[in-house]
């Protein structure tokens, strides 16, 4: 039996570290009977509704689904709310994979909705900024064309900075930010790096407003065809994949930084609190869009995981939610 697994990132990604320990772990739970075949960016195409049709429509059984799944599953877009995570990435990995958040009726049945069933989430990284200018300020954002995935949620984030958000294809992206088509990106360090985009722009800015979380999803009726067995082995996994996706992001995060230092003058900047503070006031109406925007099941996914927040800040005072 072969299982495909899609990935939204090229080889050597987060998405296919997470992948690659994915299948080997699968492949030993099941002794060889299961093997998982790897489809990194490129090889399923490169339209990631393609993608996302393919998993609807149980060609691809498996995949990541992140920032441009808005459009399939418009309560996913919850992961791209801005200032709502713990400051610790360890802990948002684990709040995301949490039973309690993860299993949820609501959150399991917005995909559900869409002939899907969310398996696991992977934080990948900080979002990180760049730019053809210093960012600090709202006021440095403004009319500021920045890419945002194909998100709703992201547009009137960036909107509230000030921004003039736009959207573009992941593998379009090279060439409009370096034919000045849009003047800023978002994106987690490694994937500045191994699509190259830090090598045409100016301003590498950490503002600690998000991180890109990665979901993975599988085919509902793929997902209830398997045997119990089989689903549980897909638990086992993704449990023992929070810690290890945690540590493939922070490590191939640091690593591309130091590269992207070494190779370029990029300069980079780190937001202190006073002025992550000023972002944070103007997303915070960005929470009730949200719920405006997705409904219900939207509103429910969004209180669990804010309660799951809160219950962690309760053993963390390091938190970053207000
Ligand atoms: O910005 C994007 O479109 C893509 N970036 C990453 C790091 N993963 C997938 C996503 O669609």
């Amino acid at each position: 039996e072969t299982w495909r697994f899609g990935l939204e990132e090229i080889e050597g990604s987060v998405q296919h570290g997470y992948a690659e320990a994915f299948k080997e772990l699968i492949e030993e739970k099941s002794d060889g009977d299961i093997t998982v075949q790897l489809l990194p960016y490129g090889q399923w195409g490169s339209n990631y509704s393609a993608l996302y049709d393919a998993i609807q429509g149980g060609s691809i059984p498996i995949a990541f689904g992140s920032g441009f799944l808005g459009g399939t599953v418009p309560e996913s877009q919850l992961m791209s709310l801005n200032f709502i995570m713990p400051a610790d990435q360890l802990e948002t990995a684990k709040i995301v994979n949490s039973d309690e958040f993860m299993k949820s009726d609501a959150w399991q049945q917005a995909y559900r909705d869409r002939g899907l069933v969310p398996i696991a989430a992977l934080p990948e990284g900080y979002q990180v900024w760049t730019a053809n200018q210093e960012i600090r300020t709202p006021a440095d954002m403004d009319g500021v064309k920045i890419r945002v995935m194909d998100n709703s949620l992201l547009r009137e984030t960036y909107r509230a900075y000030g921004a003039s958000p736009l959207t573009i294809a992941y593998g379009e992206l090279y060439s409009a930010l370096q034919q000045g088509q849009a003047d800023a990106n978002i994106q987690p360090v490694f994937a500045h790096e191994e699509m190259g985009f830090y090598e045409v722009q100016d301003y590498l800015i950490f503002a600690k407003q998000s991180q890109f979380v990665g979901n993975v999803i599988a085919n509902a009726d793929w997902y209830d065809d398997l045997s119990d067995e089989q689903r549980q082995m897909i638990d086992e996994t993704t449990d023992e994949l929070v810690q290890k996706g945690h540590d493939i992001q922070s490590e191939l995060n640091e690593s591309r930084l130091e590269t992207i230092k070494e190779n370029s003058d990029i300069e980079i900047i780190e937001l202190d609190d006073e002025e992550r503070d000023k972002f944070r006031e103007l997303a915070k109406p960005v929470r009730q869009t949200f719920i405006d925007d997705v409904g219900e099941n939207g509103e429910k996914a969004l209180n669990t995981l804010l309660d799951q927040v809160k219950a962690a800040e309760g053993n963390d005072s390091d938190s970053d939610q207000s």
